[in-house]
């Protein structure tokens, strides 16, 4: 047992952490990248690197449910690590905005007009945690009807506002070899909600066919610090435990078994202990000018 040792943190400090942990995430999304070419299922072309650690769930839909499945209201995806899983609210049918079983060579696909006003709704729920930051991804893959990319945007279940998108990763579009096209986005929160939202919607104007969904999301607990194990403490977002040994709801810690992080990637690996030394180091100085 580690003994975990908190103190909260003046304003002043609150800063270059959250400027760490956005600099962490900017290497999650890099490390992401590197393996984007690894084996995944379906359309799932760019897994997330975090999907196979604590905190992080993945749900993707294929859309591939029979016919009789379009009447009902909400559609489960066909792969989901979450419990429960996500959920997506079909959109009122129309003559313009329906799920055909085969579109452009791909059986299940969502014809989604702008001119209904239609969009894509997506639950996916989480374990709230303020103190936390959170990352999303969402691939998406579409069919053009122009050059424009499917309008994607997440919102704070809780509190509504609008996930950030960073500035060094604008959404990815990829050519594939059957004339679809596969769209990554990038969206991060300086809190992790207990559910967030996404939303798909056409280009202004337009028509989008989505063959496949998937969304990645993930809460990030600094490197080297575990979670906190009481989640009733009152300590705010400043609260930061460089010892916290604990694993609380949806961390990620840098322990010796986790370090695959960031698998055979040198960059990552220094990168990461680089970052959890400077925070250990900043918070170890504020402790002692106390
Ligand atoms: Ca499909």
């Amino acid at each position: 047992m580690q003994d975990k040792q908190t103190f909260s943190i003046d304003p002043p400090m609150v800063l270059p952490l959250r400027t760490l942990l956005r600099a962490s995430f900017v290497f999650f999304l890099l490390q992401a990248i590197v393996v984007a070419t690894g084996a995944a299922r379906g359309d799932d072309l760019s897994p997330a690197i975090f999907r196979e650690h604590a905190g992080a769930r993945m749900d993707h839909w294929e859309y591939t449910q029979p016919e009789s499945h379009s009447n009902e209201e909400n559609w489960a995806p066909e792969h989901s690590t979450g419990i429960p899983p996500g959920n997506m609210k079909k959109p009122e049918s129309t003559t313009r905005t329906f799920w055909e079983q085969t579109y452009a060579g791909r059986p299940g696909v969502w014809r989604v007009d702008a001119a209904d006003g239609a969009f894509l709704d997506f639950t996916i729920p989480n374990v709230m945690d303020p103190r936390r930051p959170k990352a999303v991804i969402v691939q998406v893959t579409w069919w053009p009807t122009s050059n424009e990319i499917p309008v994607v945007d997440v919102v704070d279940g809780n509190t509504n506002n609008d996930f950030a998108v960073p500035d060094d990763f604008p959404p990815e579009t990829t050519a594939l070899d059957d004339g679809w096209k596969h769209t990554r986005y990038h969206f991060w929160s300086d809190t992790c909600p207990s559910f967030e939202l996404v939303r798909i919607q056409p280009p202004p104007n337009g028509v989008l066919y989505v063959d496949q969904v998937v969304v990645d999301a993930v809460c990030i607990a600094p490197f080297g610090q575990g979670g906190d194990d009481d989640p009733e403490d009152n300590e705010g977002p400043g609260d930061e435990s460089p010892n916290g040994g604990g694993d609380g709801p949806g961390g990620i810690e840098a322990s010796d078994d986790k370090l695959g992080l960031f698998g055979p990637f040198g960059l990552g690996i220094i990168a990461g202990l680089l970052l959890a030394l400077l925070i250990v180091v900043l918070l170890r100085a504020r402790k002692a000018a106390n």
